[in-house]
């Protein structure tokens, strides 16, 4: 999304709030969204298509957000209205344990074309019956975006090797021109891949323990780890790296496969070359989805625009635009990927069927199966996501809290001075005064 159109969203989402208390309910959508994730123009010609499709106004009053946790707690605490949220798999699953979504009815869509049925992936279903064990995850969620974690890299100073390791994050032959992504689990759970390595080769631990796994120990080991990348970090980012990335600015990035594929074009247009990996040790895959909150208002618009994010045409153009790959696994979504001249043939069955055993996509978006099997879908923490929160804090805020006590002693006492040299100069000047 273009920066221009993001601020004039921001504002007029602003605006729009509002306002909306004064509107009837039934003509406002409320969707909240991760930022960069949606192409421009599709807000509004899901206002038109509801409209055509139903004979109702809609207006969509369009949130982002950045990191999953902050959007859970404006919903677990705040108990925010939002009709539609896109949250990632194991925020679904702690969302489907607190009983915070509903499940979905599709057939409040009428005559509707369901476009959901026409998306759905074997993998993708299968993955989602992974998020929660209890409950199926499908009745209640569709996949909006899916991907790998990996190392996003400037091939012109790193090289494959360099990157099939997170060793890299700490290696000090790129200290200042690394970026990590602001996801505590998405770091997390690489990390602690990388360290629990060789018990992964011995099968003495699985890459779904480390997905559970909350230990204190393991938490110690993660933050200890990070401590020793931290000195060579040029930022923590949520949005800003890839871009970081494109203008030479930082050389190694973990990052999401959507980031980097994005970042791979934007950069070689202006002549960058980067290059993506999921490092050997294994690494994570994640999937977003669609989810109506238990304090939504407006459930029927809520499951259109579910559906509307499904309809082939809808999920090329956000894909085309944002570089993430779309979770819908009809035929259409295939064929746009499909460019013979650019990429090998790889074997994509899994996720969009038998016909594609052989098929020359971008396995940045789409890895192969041998890609995916050392990868793990992480799972909600319960209580025990606080720690990680306060480890995260602890990791990025330590330096960063030393220079601003500094810095706020430094003005306090530069006050101190400033209006003690005033004060004596006025007394002065008075008895200067007096004198003559
Ligand atoms: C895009 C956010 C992608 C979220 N800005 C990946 N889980």
């Amino acid at each position: 999304m273009k920066k221009t159109f993001k601020v004039l969203a921001i504002t007029a989402a602003l605006l729009a709030a509002v306002t909306v208390s004064a509107k009837d309910r039934n003509t406002v959508l409320k969707v909240y969204n991760w930022s960069d994730y949606i192409a421009e123009g599709v807000v509004d010609d899901f206002e038109k298509w509801y409209f055509e499709q139903t004979g109702e106004k809609i207006e969509v009053i369009y949130m982002t957000f950045d990191v999953n946790e902050s959007m859970l707690s404006k919903i677990e605490n705040g108990h925010e209205d939002y009709d539609v949220v896109c949250p990632s798999d194991y925020i679904i699953e702690r969302m489907l344990n607190n009983k915070l979504i509903l499940p979905l009815d599709f057939s409040a869509l009428g005559s509707t074309p369901n476009y959901i049925e026409q998306c759905k992936s074997p993998y993708i279903e299968n993955m989602f019956r992974q998020i929660n064990p209890e409950i199926d995850a499908n009745e209640y969620s569709v996949a909006y975006m899916w991907g790998t974690t990996g190392i996003l890299y400037n091939t012109e100073f790193v090289t494959a090797d360099e990157a099939s390791t997170w060793d890299i994050i700490r290696n000090p032959k790129f200290a200042g021109k690394i970026l990590i992504k602001d996801a505590p689990r998405d770091v997390y759970g690489p990390v602690l891949i990388y360290l629990k390595q060789e018990e992964l080769k011995n099968g003495t631990v699985t890459l779904q323990d480390l997905m559970m796994d909350s230990s204190e120990e393991s938490l110690a080991a993660v933050k200890d780890y990070l401590l020793q990348v931290k000195p060579g970090v040029c930022g923590w980012e949520a949005d800003l790296g890839k871009e970081q990335m494109t203008k030479n600015r930082a050389y190694v990035s973990l990052n999401w496969s959507g980031d980097a594929k994005w970042a791979m074009e934007e950069a070689a247009s202006v002549g960058v070359n980067l290059d993506y990996i999921v490092p050997e040790e294994g690494s994570t895959v994640w999937f977003d989805g669609w989810v109506i909150p238990k304090y939504a208002q407006n459930t029927k618009a809520a499951l259109y625009w579910i559906n509307f994010m499904c309809r082939p045409d809808i999920a090329i153009r956000n894909f085309e635009e944002m570089g993430y790959a779309p979770s819908c696994g009809a035929p259409e979504v295939l064929e746009a990927m499909i460019d013979e001249e650019e990429y090998e043939p790889i074997d994509l069955s899994y996720f969009f069927g038998e016909d594609a055993k052989a098929v020359c996509v971008d396995p940045v978006l789409f890895p192969d199966k041998s890609v995916i099997d050392r990868c793990a879908l992480e799972h909600d923490w319960g209580q025990d996501t606080e720690k990680l929160l306060s480890m995260w804090q602890d990791v990025k805020g330590s330096r960063a809290g030393v220079v601003t006590y500094i810095v706020i002693a430094l003005v306090v006492l530069a006050a101190a001075v400033y209006f003690v040299v005033k004060s004596s100069g006025k007394r002065s000047r008075k008895s200067s005064r007096k004198r003559r």
